[in-house]
């Protein structure tokens, strides 16, 4: 109960200062060199060894949730609060990730941060990390081959996935529909968010009978979304009534091709379509009823990778793993709560007042 306390009001601090500064840093790579002469001049002639240095190894810029993501880090990470953030964009391509931690290392960075694109194929630059003595946080994908890292911190995507499979079942059986043909919009292959949302969402539907009629991965993007619903379009013409998109910009994607295809969608439409994050534009689309329904996905882990690195520095033994609180949106008023791994959780009705208050 503490730990959803502080998640809860570390969720609205970072709301507050970002609706303050208005985000949007670039996410461009901007290493700062262990010597960070740069930053020691915008921080006012401070030296780095004043402040923590530290190295974020992320995924790219694929989406608004990533984007989100590298925001929380830029405010949470800056010198004012004591930091020399050196920021690696590795726009989804697994070595350039890793080699970017190996440059970090060089640097002799006093701490790394890995989102990992990918689930496996970790160990081997996480043991140089722990040899060189540098702390490392995971934050948002699991690394599921290696535990040599302090702490992680991101969402149950598996939840995430049942919620959305347990919200349909309630949904449709609200609705008097008695058959589901979904069409599943995956994200990036081997990334722990795609598999987590896909084993959640597929367990409620083959326990429920339910036909999925394909899943092709997407790629997290706009355009990704908008090219595997093409294909769908052509291919299960007439034949679906739900789309599953693993993220709010393959939903956009989707719904511009059925647009052009002449499909119905949302509230007044004939196919349901959800997606996962819960970003604002997606959180619009559902006060609109152009969607039905998006699950959250919280991307401000830096406030918690801050909490641990001050555990750290006070010489305290942080969790291993730090899950953040999600909430789940809907259209239209009908289901006000599921039950997900045997707790109760609430469905909440998206109305303008709900998307004013949304933080990203
Ligand atoms: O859902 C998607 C992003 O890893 C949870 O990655 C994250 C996912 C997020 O590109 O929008």
């Amino acid at each position: 109960m503490k730990k959803k306390l502080l998640a809860l009001l570390l969720t609205l601090t970072m709301a507050l200062s970002l609706a303050a500064c208005g985000g949007g840093e670039d996410a461009a790579e901007e290493p700062a060199g262990d010597e960070g002469t740069t930053n020691e001049e915008a921080a006012g002639g401070e030296t780095s060894g004043d402040l923590i240095n530290i190295g974020f190894a992320q995924v790219g810029h694929e989406s608004d949730w990533r984007a989100a993501s590298t925001n929380s880090a830029y405010e949470v990470f800056s010198e004012e609060n004591g930091y020399n953030l050196s920021f690696s964009d590795a726009d989804n391509d697994q070595a350039v990730q890793i080699q970017a931690v190996r440059t970090f290392i060089q640097q002799g960075m006093d701490y790394i941060i890995i989102d990992p694109i990918t689930a496996t194929g970790w160990d081997a630059v996480l043991t140089e990390c722990e040899d060189a003595g540098i702390p490392v946080f995971i934050i948002d994908r699991t690394v599921d081959d290696s535990d040599k890292y302090v702490s992680w911190v991101g969402s149950d995507f598996t939840t995430e996935g049942k919620a959305c499979g347990e919200w349909l079942k309630a949904y449709a059986e609200a609705k008097g529909i008695t058959e589901i043909n979904a069409l599943v919009i995956e994200g990036s292959t081997g990334a722990s968010a795609t598999i987590g949302r896909t084993e959640g969402f597929k367990e409620v539907a083959d326990r429920e009978g339910w036909t999925i009629l394909d899943s092709q991965n997407g790629d997290f993007t706009e355009a990704g979304g908008q090219e595997v619903m093409e294909s769908y379009c052509q291919s299960y013409d007439g034949q679906f009534n739900v789309v599953i998109c693993q993220n709010d910009n393959e939903a956009y994607g989707a719904m511009t091709a059925m647009d052009a295809a002449g499909v119905t969608y949302g509230v007044d439409g004939d196919v349901i379509i959800v997606s996962f994050d819960s970003n604002k534009p997606a959180v619009q689309h559902v006060l609109e009823g152009n969607m039905n329904a998006t699950f959250e996905c919280n991307p401000m882990a830096a406030p918690f990778v801050d909490e641990v690195i001050k555990q750290l520095e006070a010489g305290e033994t942080p969790e291993k793993e730090i899950y953040m609180e999600e909430s789940w949106f809907a259209a239209e008023d009908i289901v006000s709560e599921i039950t997900v791994n045997g707790e109760a959780m609430p469905v909440i009705h998206v109305t303008q007042e709900v998307l004013d208050a949304r933080p990203y």
